[in-house]
């Protein structure tokens, strides 16, 4: 709505996030992240994806943000959400989950994004198995954040934020 602009500014104080203006992040969650929760608590917390997903689309708004989260357990469809988020979206969260040690086709998808791109996982992956060392996303990630659990999403908004102001 149309107000004279000292009255907007009584209304929508300078720094006020506009949700109609928000830049719309991609929140990507690979294979086996549905399972959150359940599946190895000592390792992935006890948080579920729906817990995850409710932090980061708040996070986001807080941020001037809009999260869209998704997950899949399909390679083929993680890398179509991506080719798609080219022309939607401003940036790219993505936890590749098990995809993020062996997909080349995760890798040429983000490139051709052209979207900035921030890995995360939840456990700190160079502290455990060898194979879960190597990464097909962080070459080309603006930066990769691993080990501190759901705070990793928080702190990949924050990051993206800066990416995209
Ligand atoms: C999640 C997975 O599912 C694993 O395959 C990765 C990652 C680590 C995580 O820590 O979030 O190796």
């Amino acid at each position: 709505m149309n107000f004279p602009c000292y009255m907007q500014a009584i209304l929508e104080p300078e720094g006020t996030p506009d949700p109609m203006n928000a830049a719309k992040i991609l929140v990507l969650n690979g294979p086996n992240l549905n399972m959150l929760g359940l599946r190895e608590p000592e390792i992935y917390g006890r948080e579920t994806l729906d817990d995850l997903n409710a932090k980061c689309v708040e996070k986001a708004a807080k941020l001037g943000l809009e999260a869209d989260c998704r997950q899949s357990n399909i390679e083929g469809e993680m890398v179509t959400w991506i080719q798609g988020a080219r022309t939607s979206h401003k940036g790219i969260i993505l936890n590749a989950g098990a995809y993020t040690h062996t997909s080349v086709a995760l890798h040429d998808a983000l490139l051709a994004s052209e979207l900035p791109v921030i890995e995360v996982h939840l456990s700190n992956i160079f502290g455990r198995e060898s194979f879960r060392h190597h990464s097909y996303i962080s070459p080309i990630a603006a930066g990769v954040i691993c080990g501190f659990g759901s705070l990793g999403y928080d702190l990949a908004l924050e990051a993206m934020a800066k990416q995209v102001a």
